[in-house]
């Protein structure tokens, strides 16, 4: 029998019992797990045609993230541990939802399409979360990748980011670090510890509380801890022991709520952060000595980074050109900040990390950061060359050449491949040692402006269209000059209106002078949509 009738064979395992139509949305596939089996299966096929295409091994990580447990997802990676191609989403939208009989019809298109030879090897790598319908489901994928004949690599549970990372570090021939669990943790731990050598400080204490939203970053985090030694201690908070994979605790609900998660009795001093429930985003908060809670986002990250990093430029005499990637999410106060005092340019792209990403390759050296605090940094083939030829250089003055060797090791503490939490974290934790900063002293950058999200439940979410980066609707008529209008009437007033690529609704986002304003403002502009 040939692969592809194997493929529609083996699918009566996995049968499409749905009759909705899915689509390959902004992190692939996404809904209730017992909806899955058959979409599982069909990306397994598909990660098998799609590393046959780039002549490499893929990644298949299943996940659905900061929702609920009950919930799972997938989605494939590209070989330099990237997302697949936009390009690619159309094929796996077809490949959901044609009728099991109509699997082969589907994939021969594909491989006429793209001329893919069907000879070449395949290999996938496949890693899950904590979710207790992930290893099912990974069943059903490895049915799919074996029916087409490829290999599969389980790697059981994984953070989505260090699935990113092994699958980029085993298409460069280890050039990125091994292609393995422990070579993940060897990499950002040799960095780690290069850059915090000890040393006084008087503001920063490396002892940081860590909300885990009970999901896979726990374990992995707990890993990485044997690996830094007694650099850093962590107080595991929401490690999974007990409680709900991101139930009332986690970056999302965090950053959503304004407030910390259950678990963590927060007092000022306290220095504190939440991972999502893949780990590939991180928040930080703390409370001032007047008992506030004070959230530092993905927007306040990527501040600290780009500041520190471009101190790192002046002083190491390379001449590289720096910028930064928001969304429509972005607090103003934070574009304003990075424009008009840190003078780094700043773009602004629809939502999803795939768009940061891609803007970010535009860059010498490209921070990119959602404000849920999704967000890493790219250094271009050319940037990394510079800093490495200036870190070996001889004849410098020995300043000179510590900020280009501690460039060199930062960049190799950072997952460059996707955003990272652990590795963010540990980012972060160097730079606030490094500058000698409390929480305080990091957030006094700027003042975020209130802000409020809602969402609004809508028959059909598509019939609002948006242009310019998501900050303004096209569809239905009138409504963006509706909420020009009600945005007019507020201090510092800002709004728009997107449907989420995740969920079936509308969401609304607006910014003011107060709380009560903000609040205020979405409330207002959540009506004109309902
Ligand atoms: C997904 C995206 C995240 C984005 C969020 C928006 C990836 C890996 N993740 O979680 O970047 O912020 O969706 O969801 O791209 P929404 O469209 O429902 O608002
Ligand atoms: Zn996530």
């Amino acid at each position: 029998m040939d692969a592809l009738s194997r493929a529609v064979n083996e699918a009566q395992k996995h049968p499409r019992s749905l009759e909705q139509e899915l689509s390959y949305g902004t992190a692939g596939f996404r809904m209730r797990a017992e909806k899955l089996d058959h979409v599982l299966y069909r990306m397994g096929l598909l990660s098998v045609v799609f590393s046959k295409y780039k002549s490499g091994t893929t990644g298949l990580m299943i996940t659905a993230s900061h929702n609920p447990e009950e919930d799972n997802g997938v989605k494939i990676v590209s070989t330099l541990g990237e997302m697949m191609p936009m390009s690619w989403e159309k094929y796996a939208t077809q490949l959901v939802n044609v009728s099991d009989a109509l699997i082969a019809d589907s994939l021969k298109d594909i491989i006429t399409t793209e001329n893919i030879d069907m000879s070449k090897p395949a290999t996938v790598m496949l890693a899950m979360d904590t979710r207790p319908s992930s290893k099912a489901l990974a069943q059903a994928a490895t049915d799919g990748i074996e029916a087409l004949g490829g290999t599969c690599k389980n790697f059981g549970l994984l953070s989505t980011p260090q699935l990113h990372f092994i699958v980029c570090c085993e298409n460069t021939q280890g050039q990125y670090g091994q292609p393995t669990e422990e070579g993940y943790y060897q990499k950002l731990s040799a960095a780690f510890g290069k850059l915090n050598s000890g040393g006084s400080k008087s503001k920063y204490r490396p002892q940081l509380y860590l909300d885990q939203a009970n999901g896979v970053g726990a374990l992995k985090m707990k890993e990485m801890c044997k690996f830094l030694g007694d650099g850093l201690e962590i107080t595991s908070v929401n490690d999974g022991s007990s409680g709900k994979l991101n139930n009332q605790c986690g970056a999302d609900f965090v950053k959503l709520n304004q407030m910390p998660p259950a678990g963590i009795n927060l007092e000022p001093g306290m220095r504190c952060a939440s991972f999502d429930g893949d780990a590939d985003r991180i928040v930080y908060f703390y409370k001032t000595s007047g008992g506030k809670f004070c959230l530092l986002d993905g927007d306040k990250i990527a501040t600290l980074f780009a500041g520190y990093l471009s101190d790192l430029l002046k002083s190491s005499g390379l001449k590289l050109n720096l910028g930064l990637v928001q969304t429509a999410y972005a607090n103003g106060s934070s574009t304003s900040y990075i424009t008009d005092v840190m003078k780094v340019p700043v773009a602004c792209v629809p939502t999803g990390v795939k768009h940061l990403h891609h803007k970010a390759e535009d860059f010498d050296i490209g921070v990119y950061f959602e404000a849920n605090g999704h967000g890493t940094v790219l250094f271009s083939n050319d940037a990394q060359k510079a800093i490495l030829d200036q870190s070996k250089k001889t004849g410098l003055d020995e300043a000179t050449r510590d900020a280009a060797v501690k460039l060199e090791t930062v960049m190799n503490l950072i997952n460059q491949t996707v955003g990272d939490a652990i590795s963010d974290l540990l980012v972060v934790e160097t730079i606030l040692s490094q500058r000698d900063w409390a929480c305080e002293d990091w957030d006094l950058a700027y003042t975020d402006l209130p802000s409020r999200q809602l969402k609004v439940k809508v028959e059909d979410r598509t019939v609002v269209q948006t242009t310019d980066a998501e900050r303004r609707t096209t569809h239905p008529p009138g409504l963006q000059e509706a909420v020009e209008g009600l945005a007019a009437g507020y201090k510092n007033g800002r709004a728009f209106v997107r449907p989420s690529g995740t969920e079936d609704v509308v969401r609304v986002y607006a910014e003011a002078d107060s709380q009560q304003n903000a609040d205020q403002l979405a409330y207002e502009v959540g009506v004109q949509v309902y």
